[in-house]
């Protein structure tokens, strides 16, 4: 078992470290995951894809030796028959673990074969990831090595801009800003470009999104802001907890129903603005497999006699981020 880490206690304990023999076990979950999608790749049907990795998700996550839950899942029980917020997955033979996951994140790009869908997890010690329902989230990210509070969601787009230019110290024209394309984003498209920084524009994919600031030498993406949704903020969040990063997120809760849902979930103050550690506290444990060919991650390839698959897993309390190829030889094993 590994070392307890900082806290003193043991892994598994509460507030203990999260046993490292998990970082491999976690692997496997979004390699299987993504094999399954990338079968579904570019055939045009986003719910046959998305389907194919909830399936081989939760296949994989029940052969693991923990008593894991989903507090950040497929949807709310009675919409999602699997994987969904409060399932048990597990041999429950382990520690508790609570799971934030999304299959396939990017069902669209999926399935018209376009750049960075995901399949991604996220472990953390019982009761530390945020119960976020359903909803959307305003959401603002950046990668690591600025001072803390450079952008913010109290800031205007602009402001930010300006603010993260300087502290990158690069003219305005050299900072790009990664946002979803909806119409719901016109005003801070037009805001950003109007004091001459550049956007991407992505179709979906927004935990990637988040992803790609941590590494703007790569990706050309130094910062993401807009409103996605709020599993995969939370998802993005235990991501920057371990490469490094700052973020915020604030839920949309702009119906009664939507606060009556989020309250349910233990959320009393629906403007609240959550940090990065407030999404994803204590030791966490983070992995994505690409799905199809993205900035960071190349998506699965069939060979002949291999699959070959690429995975980044990270873990907080260390900050070790490994970058995984993997060469799958015995086919059978993915059903
Ligand atoms: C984002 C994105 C997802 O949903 O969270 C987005 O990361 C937000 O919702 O890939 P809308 O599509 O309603 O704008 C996805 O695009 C799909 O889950
Ligand atoms: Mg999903
Ligand atoms: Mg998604």
């Amino acid at each position: 078992a590994a070392k307890p880490k900082a806290t003193g206690k043991k892994a598994g304990e509460p507030g203990g470290a999260l046993d490292r023999i998990l970082t491999l076990e976690i692997v496997r979950v979004t390699e299987r995951a993504a094999v399954a999608a990338a079968r579904m790749r570019g055939r045009g049907d986003e719910k046959a894809a998305d389907q194919a990795a909830v399936d081989a998700m939760r296949r994989e996550l029940n052969r693991l030796p923990i008593q894991g839950t989903v507090v950040i899942g497929e949807g709310e029980r009675d919409e999602a028959p699997m994987l969904y917020i409060g399932e048990e997955v597990g041999t429950k033979a382990g520690p508790v673990v609570d799971i934030a996951l999304d299959p396939l994140e990017g069902t669209t790009i999926c399935a018209k074969d376009l750049p960075n869908s995901l399949a991604v997890v996220a472990f953390a010690e019982g009761g530390s990831l945020l119960n976020a329902p359903d909803v959307y989230m305003d959401k603002i990210a950046v990668g690591p090595g600025y001072p803390a509070g450079v952008v913010s969601l109290d800031a205007s787009p602009a402001e930010n801009i300006a603010a993260l230019a300087k502290a990158k110290g690069v003219p305005i024209g050299e900072i790009t800003a990664c946002v979803l394309d909806r119409p719901r984003h016109a005003a801070i498209i037009e805001d950003v470009r109007a004091v001459g920084a550049g956007i991407r524009l992505i179709g979906d994919g927004d935990i990637a999104g988040v992803i790609h600031t941590t590494n703007p030498d790569e990706t050309g993406i130094d910062i993401y802001m807009g409103i996605g949704g709020a599993p995969e903020g939370v998802l993005a969040a235990a991501a920057l907890r371990c490469i490094g990063g700052q973020m915020e997120g604030r839920l949309i809760l702009d119906t009664e129903e939507k606060r009556a849902r989020a309250r349910k979930m233990g959320i009393d103050k629906p403007d609240r603005v959550y940090q990065m550690e407030e999404m994803a506290r204590g030791d966490v444990l983070f992995a994505a497999t690409g799905v199809t060919d993205g900035n960071l991650l190349s998506g699965v390839r069939f060979g002949k006699k291999s699959i070959t698959t690429e995975t980044v897993v990270m873990r907080s309390s260390t900050q070790t981020v490994r970058w995984i190829k993997a060469e799958h030889r015995t086919l059978s094993k993915f059903g």
